[in-house]
């Protein structure tokens, strides 16, 4: 009986062993890619030319919309990401020969920080915008942010709820994601939103010029700094400070200020995408797995990354 038994486990064991080599073997998720801290502050100015955007990883953001894991014969643009206690910081850099950017004419943010949108699709005019969606590690919940060549910004906090949940089909969540335009990236005291561009120099040595297509541009390098509070970051890396010593202090104190967060070893998933107007192919974006429709829908497909505290 016993014997039986054993040849009948052996059995079924080689019929599951036949059907998963039938299976399409599943792609092992990519290792996260270092991202890395920042040795010393750094000025929002839009210039790529400090020590942490030399040190940085380059992402290629060369990835053609709907064609997976082909990239464009030519850049079309670059990111890198940075990191310190308080910020997430953006470099990129885009080589547009024909820059066009524009303006919502609303603004949005907090007192002080208030910021001009940028229009991503515009009837008859070519616009560019370059985007990035950042998650803090659930594919349901994460910020999607545009920027622009006349260093204007959108920040939309996207929500994607189950199919079977009722609000997935209302008119809370049209196409299925829940876009919350009206929320803004949110200062955390002195630590604030911050963004900056660089227009590259044509060949005349000239900047490159917005909205004027009498020129041939080369493009524009940015830097967009974001509060870790702002994008969503686990509370348990939080730290507070005493307002007046800056002193370590718990939660429960009252004068109390934001102190340094614990990021070290957080894996964040963020897709870069470039949108040229004049270009056949208008999206191109950072993903090698990403096959094409809403961003939104592929966060299982954008790269991941981990922060380091340096190479
Ligand atoms: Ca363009
Ligand atoms: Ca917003
Ligand atoms: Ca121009």
């Amino acid at each position: 009986m016993r014997r039986t038994i054993c040849v009948l486990a052996a059995l079924a064991g080689l019929f599951l062993a036949a059907a998963r080599a039938g299976e399409p073997a599943k792609p092992e998720p990519s290792k996260p890619a270092p991202v890395f801290r920042l040795t010393g502050a750094i000025t929002i100015d839009g210039k790529l030319d400090k020590p942490c955007w030399k040190q940085a990883q380059q992402v290629r953001v060369d990835y053609i919309f709907g064609k997976i894991g082909e990239l464009s014969a030519e850049p079309r643009a670059v990111a890198k990401y940075a990191w310190d206690e308080h910020y997430l910081y953006i470099g990129y850099e885009t080589f547009d020969r024909n820059l066009v950017a524009i303006g919502t004419g609303e603004k949005q943010g907090p007192p002080g920080n208030r910021r001009e949108g940028c229009e991503i699709s515009v009837e008859g005019k070519k616009v560019d915008v370059v985007e990035f969606f950042i998650s803090l590690g659930d594919e349901s919940f994460f910020w999607e942010i545009h920027h622009n060549a006349a260093n204007q910004l959108n920040d939309i906090w996207c929500t994607i709820l189950p199919r079977d949940h009722p609000v997935y089909s209302s008119t809370m969540s049209t196409w299925g994601i829940h876009f919350a335009h009206q929320e803004y990236l949110q200062d955390e005291g002195a630590y604030t939103l911050a963004m900056a561009v660089q227009l590259k120099p044509k060949a005349d040595g000239k900047p490159s010029t917005v909205n004027d297509d009498s020129d041939v541009d080369t493009g524009y390098t940015a830097e967009i700094r974001i509060p870790w509070a702002a994008l969503g970051v686990p509370r348990d890396r939080q730290t507070w400070l005493d307002a007046d010593t800056g002193q370590p202090v718990n939660q429960n104190t009252k004068k109390r200020a934001p102190g340094p967060w614990k990021m070290e070893g957080l894996v964040l998933p963020i897709l870069a995408v470039v949108q040229d107007g004049d270009s056949k192919d208008r999206y191109h974006h950072s993903s090698p797995t990403f096959k094409g429709g809403w961003f939104h829908m592929g966060a299982a497909e954008w790269p991941r990354y981990v922060l380091t505290n340096g190479p």
